[in-house]
């Protein structure tokens, strides 16, 4: 039983993927076709307040203080009611979730947005689920949200149940943890991205010719990047992360027709970080469903590399982040 009115507030963090999530075995429970790794970023953080509200005649949803659109609304209507299907309630919920994330970043907060109304949803409607359950839960709402459970790095499997049940993240213990950082640089100034995630991966696994070898692909740089973390070996885990990014755009662009997130200042921001690199940097670039480009380094090359960036013709903002924490409850009770 729920009592008449049940709040909790949680915050995550969003994550950026070193071994990327790009197809799905599964769209119905929204299954990945391969695992994938990635950082949790302390900088991008969503804090979001559900309360179970019998007053209520439907579900509301304010993101970061405006009512949100109806096909936003309707996704996570259907996310709580997964909740209230497990607690075993009817009642509705107001969703009032916040993104605090670099201004005009551009950057993609649906990890951190599902991973915190997972985190939320669970403890207002009063069922206690586990890490495990809970990134279960929050991958039924977007695939990387799944990751933004845990801190650091984070390892998703892609599972081979039909019921998903082993599809969930777990995080990796890494000597690299506290030393590494990850430099985001905008580009383009954080406009609307051309095609969403979901449709663009969905696109690329219809028709791209390189999209099986993309899938053959995954499994090498998982190993390859789960035993450079624990080896503490940078150099290795970034050579896999910008070649992984690479191949995953390589598939987008091979599909028909392409998927192309690129823009001019995309080139000379991974030029640069070549050229980083070539003078004794640490820096390696991945690249997510934009035109975006992060660049994996350390704490001690942090600032170097995020001057060097901003000075990208076409980077209009560039923040550091460290690895991030897990998802936690940072209120509950009453409202
Ligand atoms: C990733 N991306 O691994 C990859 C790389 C984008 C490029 O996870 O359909 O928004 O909600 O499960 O989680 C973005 O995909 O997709 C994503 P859905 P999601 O970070």
């Amino acid at each position: 039983m729920v009592p008449a009115v049940s709040t909790t507030t949680a915050r995550a963090c969003a994550n950026i993927a070193l071994v990327k999530y790009w197809g799905k075995r599964d769209a119905r429970l929204n299954l990945p076709a391969a695992g994938s790794l990635s950082l949790t970023l302390d900088a991008l953080v969503t804090t979001t307040q559900v309360t179970f509200d019998p007053a209520l005649a439907d579900d509301e949803l304010v993101l970061d203080g405006a009512p949100a659109r109806p096909g936003e609304l309707a996704r996570t209507r259907a996310f709580l009611d997964l909740v209230r299907a497990a607690a075993a309630i009817t009642t509705r919920a107001r969703v009032v979730s916040k993104n605090e994330f670099p201004t005009a970043s551009g950057l993609a907060s649906s990890a951190s947005g599902y991973a915190a109304l997972a985190v939320a949803a669970a403890g207002a409607a009063g069922i206690a689920l586990g890490p495990r359950a809970l990134s279960i839960l929050a991958r039924q709402g977007s695939g990387s949200a799944a990751r933004s459970l845990f801190g650091g790095f984070v390892r998703m499997h892609a599972g081979r149940a039909d019921d998903g049940s082993d599809a969930f993240a777990e995080p990796l213990g890494s000597p690299l943890t506290t030393r590494v950082r990850m430099v985001i640089a905008v580009v383009g100034g954080g406009a609307p991205k051309t095609h969403g995630s979901r449709d663009a991966m969905e696109h690329t696994a219809a028709t791209s010719p390189l999209y099986r070898a993309w899938l053959e692909l995954v499994p090498r740089d998982l190993a390859a990047a789960e035993a450079a973390l624990a080896a503490g070996d940078l150099a290795q885990l970034g050579a896999i992360t910008e070649g992984n990014a690479l191949a995953m755009h390589a598939s987008a662009l091979a599909a028909r027709p392409a998927v192309v997130y690129w823009q001019p200042a995309t080139l000379a921001a991974l030029a640069e970080v070549r050229a980083l690199r070539a003078g004794g940097h640490v820096a390696w670039a991945t690249m997510d469903a934009g035109p975006h480009v992060k660049v994996l380094t350390t704490a001690d090359d942090a600032t170097g590399v995020a001057a060097a960036m901003r000075k990208v013709p076409g980077v209009t903002e560039v923040s550091i982040s460290a690895a991030g924490g897990p998802a936690t409850i940072v209120a509950a009770g009453a409202p």
